[in-house]
């Protein structure tokens, strides 16, 4: 999974800087506070992605891994050979490759935000797999963009990994679904990894890990303000939270002020009370029907869906809209 996917979560790009500093005085200000995910990824957020994805606790990378390497030669045979590969986000080291392997598409299409990585991701790649043609694209995939027009005339398949989805609201990820249909075009395949409702001491774990790497993670945010906006905030008076909401069946992540502080970021003064939070990360959880009926509420048909021998975690394959004949 890509640790720079959550970039695409956005929805317009003023230049980055602009963005971010009108992002943070927005969210500081209102009630709950809020900070947006997509924050999360610059460089020390995505090494910490990185290592997240290897923690115990976390099984949704590990999960998705080996239902890969159980069902890749199935679902190629359910999707056929010789399709071009479109990847939302920029890949994994582990999944991709096993994709490519069973696959065998006709073209690899990885698509980020993050032109840095995709070329380093894309470079790598091709040294694994030198016959594939590669064709990245620099692009917000939440966005209207269009593909190379080498892969204009193949049929598509497009991976969307790692649960990412969860990390959309339900309207949020219902129109990517859609606006991913459109891109996709005609008789595309869409292979999804969604994450599942379980027992919420699983759920609470993997956010919030025995190492801390997961409260490093969102701190890093409010280190990111304090670098990136001139920001003054005393990190240490903030404690990371993940709570697992019920009713909204997703687990929530806070940075939760343990003391009274004031301070300021580019030069605004804010002032947080003791016990008050910045909701930072929602991630979704489905319970496999949902899954399915969010798919079709996005314009696809489930055709087929696999699970983790624990049953943790989906990978679910969907077609898109048939062609007018
Ligand atoms: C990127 N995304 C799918 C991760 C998730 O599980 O929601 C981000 C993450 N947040 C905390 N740990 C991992």
């Amino acid at each position: 999974m890509s640790a720079h996917a959550l970039h695409s979560l956005k929805h317009v790009v003023p230049s980055g800087e602009d963005l971010f500093r009108t992002e943070v005085f927005a969210g500081l200000s209102s009630r709950p506070r809020t900070l947006s995910p997509r924050w999360f990824y610059d460089r020390r957020g995505s090494e910490l992605f990185e290592a997240i994805t290897a923690l115990p606790e976390y099984y949704l990378t590990r999960a998705e891994c080996n239902i890969l390497s159980n069902h890749a030669a199935e679902i190629a045979r359910i999707t056929g050979a010789g399709r071009a590969l479109i990847e939302l986000g920029s890949g994994s080291s582990v999944k991709t490759p096993l994709l490519l392997n069973a696959l065998a598409p006709s073209a690899y299409v990885p698509i980020d935000i993050s032109g840095d990585f995709l070329q380093q991701s894309a470079a790598a790649l091709a040294k694994r797999f030198p016959a594939l043609p590669i064709h990245p694209v620099v692009a917000d995939f939440m966005d209207v963009f269009h593909l190379p027009v080498a892969v204009r005339n193949l049929p598509r398949v497009g991976y969307f990994a790692g649960s990412t989805i969860g990390n959309m609201t339900v309207p949020m990820a219902v129109e990517f679904l859609r606006a991913t249909a459109r891109t996709l075009g005609e008789d595309a395949h869409l292979l999804i990894g969604i994450d599942r409702i379980k027992d919420t001491q699983r759920l609470i774990a993997a956010y919030d890990d025995a190492q801390g790497i997961t409260a490093r993670f969102n701190l890093n945010l409010l280190q990111r303000i304090n670098r990136d906006l001139q920001g003054t905030i005393p990190v240490a008076a903030f404690r990371h939270v993940a709570v697992w909401n019920d009713y909204e069946a997703r687990i929530e992540m806070h940075l939760e002020a343990e003391r009274d502080v004031e301070f300021t970021v580019a030069g605004k003064l804010f002032s947080i009370a003791a016990g008050e939070t910045i909701h930072t990360e929602n991630s979704y959880k489905y319970e496999p029907r949902e899954a399915r009926t969010l798919l079709r509420a996005g314009g696809w048909t489930p055709l087929a869906e696999w699970s983790d021998s624990e049953g943790l975690f989906g990978l679910l394959l969907a077609s898109g809209p048939a062609p007018c004949r």
